[in-house]
């Protein structure tokens, strides 16, 4: 169990605290979580993953000659790092692959992997949180930079977060560098609800895990059986919000602390924002990024931009 002064229970305690309560969506990705969310990205519904593969597909070599030879690539969040492919058979002799991700085990067989497919390459996986301040100066050989932020994750930050984390992938990058952002776009309500409310129960598996997880690894006392999944789409704040409904009045334990549920009460666990290019643009911009190229898909379900500064 984890210790009483733990960041995870500290976040968790804070955030059941709140009116409306919450709690992070940081905590997700056990191994649990990381399994769900890969049987997410494969659901017919979520056409997220799926898109922009598609399109990394048709334009990566386009994308491509946007970017300069020799060019030292950071990817945030890496993950299985499946996406970079598609960009690497494409640049011109790049210097090297900086995975960053905070699950060492993926780092480890995504840098075995691409070791493999590019013998050549320099590949320097940093175990890391990319939300926090990285100094990369040791892992990027000197000349151009590209940052990689593909998955739409972007999205589950408010949009003054978005931009500061924008503004700091580009301190970490330094002068002169590009970023490829992978973003996805509003559309058509039942789609989006679709792709969040999925048949087969995958998602709201995912968003039950976080209670399991508390369960485990801070001794609560949650009753799964007594809490629903419910995605709705809010239109006036262009966000897709994942909550945990109570399904009645009840009191959970979590460690030492209690905290009681009313009927009907929400925990809101995820904001999934979904932007226009406008939208897009102005977060770019208020980070200092300027937006030089966009693809977006026939039927707009999703886009990718790359940024200078
Ligand atoms: C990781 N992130 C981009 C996903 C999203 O679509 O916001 C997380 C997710 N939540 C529910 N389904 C997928």
């Amino acid at each position: 169990m984890a210790p009483a002064g733990s960041e995870f229970l500290r976040a968790v305690l804070h955030g059941l605290a709140q009116t409306p309560k919450t709690l992070p969506c940081t905590y997700f990705y056990d191994a649990t979580g990381a399994r769900l969310f890969t049987r997410i990205c494969r659901l017919p519904e979520y056409y997220l993953t799926r898109s922009e593969m598609a399109l990394l597909q048709q334009h990566g070599g386009e994308i491509a000659r946007r970017v300069p030879a020799h060019v030292g690539v950071v990817e945030f969040g890496s993950g299985s790092s499946r996406k970079i492919d598609l960009l690497l058979e494409h640049l011109d002799r790049p210097a090297a692959y900086v995975p960053v991700d905070v699950s060492l085990s993926c780092l480890q067989s995504a840098a075995r992997a691409l070791r493999r497919r590019y013998p050549g390459l320099l590949i320097a996986p940093v175990h890391a949180d990319f939300t926090t301040h990285l100094e990369l100066a040791q892992q990027l050989p000197a000349g151009p930079k590209l940052g990689f932020f593909p998955g739409s994750t972007l999205g589950n930050f408010d949009p003054a977060d978005a931009t500061a984390l924008l503004r700091r992938f580009a301190t970490t990058l330094g002068e002169g560098c590009q970023l490829i952002v992978g973003v996805d776009t509003k559309k058509d309500v039942c789609r989006l609800h679709a792709a969040y409310n999925d048949a087969a129960g995958v998602t709201a598996a995912f968003n039950l895990n976080l209670l399991r997880r508390i369960n485990r690894e801070l001794g609560g006392t949650f009753d799964l059986r007594q809490f629903v999944h419910r995605a709705p789409y809010n239109r006036a704040a262009g966000r897709i919000e994942m909550h945990l409904i109570s399904l009645r009045a009840q009191t959970v334990r979590i460690g030492n602390a209690q905290v009681t549920f009313r009927a009907g009460e929400s925990i809101h666990t995820e904001n999934s924002y979904k932007y226009s290019l406008a939208d897009f643009t102005a977060i770019a911009s208020n980070a200092g990024l300027a937006v030089r190229g966009t693809w977006i898909d026939r039927q707009r379900s999703f886009s990718v931009y790359l940024c200078g500064g």
